[in-house]
């Protein structure tokens, strides 16, 4: 185990790999989590990219998917459909014991961030999971047929429709979390991870508070790419990007990060875009970016920390 202190910032599917890898050696670990996805459902508070990092340390991810509880059954749900109600959004049982109980913690007065720390002791997970912001962040996606919460449209409308704009209700309003704010300053090291660089790097950079610490503190930051050539890795990161009017590819990336972070690391394939990078007064570095097993996230985690030296 080293012993350097490391500050990710996460968002679910695209993020919860390198997170692992990470805590796989390190263990002053903290976790800036992405809230913008969050989603009211049946009354329930989901939170998708709090509860990806928790079950994915605690070893309760649901692989294939990328999210939920593996093996979890669907009972109340289908209860849900006979009540009438629209069920697509796939909340397992187990899981909807995770909303359950954190909106009953809300309705008492705790905030997000003590409920997380909360949860991460239920869930013997040892990382310092850290929402962004205690206030509400919603990511929106206007299309062709209208606006739509992340989830309507991701999950509902399986992201179906043409994406016209991003936006990020509340962010601008929102304040950063002082334990995220300090879990930047303290680190060692900065790893903005390869999640959706709009939906769920992008609403905790739209955060005043968060830009401004690590704007100030660049040149510890390392992000790294979820693509490769102009196709995403997993999800729709590149159809986003585009209605953004950003250059789909790492290239595009490194120039949307470059006021934030100093350092990106790139698939190997992408080895033409280093140099191109470099112009932008970015360090860049070239790996195997794809995070098939355990073994191949330990590899990554173990390349930015042990070959980048920030
Ligand atoms: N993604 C889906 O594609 N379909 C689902 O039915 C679904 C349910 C779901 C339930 C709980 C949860 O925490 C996440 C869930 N997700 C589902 C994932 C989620 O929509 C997004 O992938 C994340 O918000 C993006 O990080």
């Amino acid at each position: 185990m080293g012993n350097k202190m490391i500050t990710i910032l996460a968002g679910g599917t695209g993020s919860v790999k390198l997170v692992r890898g990470v805590v796989s050696q390190e263990d002053k670990v903290n976790v800036i989590s992405n809230v913008g996805d969050n989603y009211w459902l049946y009354g329930l508070y989901v939170c998708p990219d709090i509860d990806t990092i928790i079950y994915g340390l605690a070893d309760l991810l649901d692989h294939e998917r990328g999210w939920g509880i593996k093996k979890d059954t669907f009972n109340f749900l289908r209860q849900m459909e006979v009540f009438g109600e629209e069920t697509w959004f796939r909340v397992g049982d187990r899981d909807a014991a995770t909303h359950l109980i954190r909106t009953n913690m809300l309705k008492n007065g705790k905030n997000l961030s003590d409920i997380t720390k909360w949860m991460c002791e239920k869930f013997a997970v040892s990382a310092n999971i850290i929402p962004v912001t205690d206030n509400s962040i919603e990511t929106r996606i206007t299309t062709d047929k209208g606006e739509l919460h992340l989830q309507e449209y991701w999950v509902k409308h399986r992201g179906r429709d043409t994406v016209q704009g991003i936006q990020y209700i509340g962010a601008e309003k929102a304040r950063p979390n002082p334990d995220a704010v300090n879990a930047i300053h303290d680190a060692d090291m900065v790893i903005l991870a390869p999640g959706n660089p709009l939906t769920s790097i992008g609403p905790m950079l739209q955060i005043k508070g968060i830009r401004k610490e690590l704007s100030k503190n660049k040149k510890k930051v390392v992000a790294v790419s979820p693509l490769i050539g102009n196709k995403a890795i997993t999800g729709p990161a590149a159809k986003y990007m585009e209605a953004a009017g950003i250059e789909t590819n790492a290239y595009g990336l490194a120039k949307m990060y470059s006021d934030v972070c100093s350092n990106i690391v790139v698939d190997s394939k992408d080895k033409e875009i280093v140099k191109k990078i470099q112009n932008l007064d970015m360090k860049a570095y070239d790996t195997k970016i794809t995070m098939k097993n355990k073994l191949a996230e330990e590899a990554l985690a173990n390349f930015i920390l042990k070959q980048i030296h920030v």
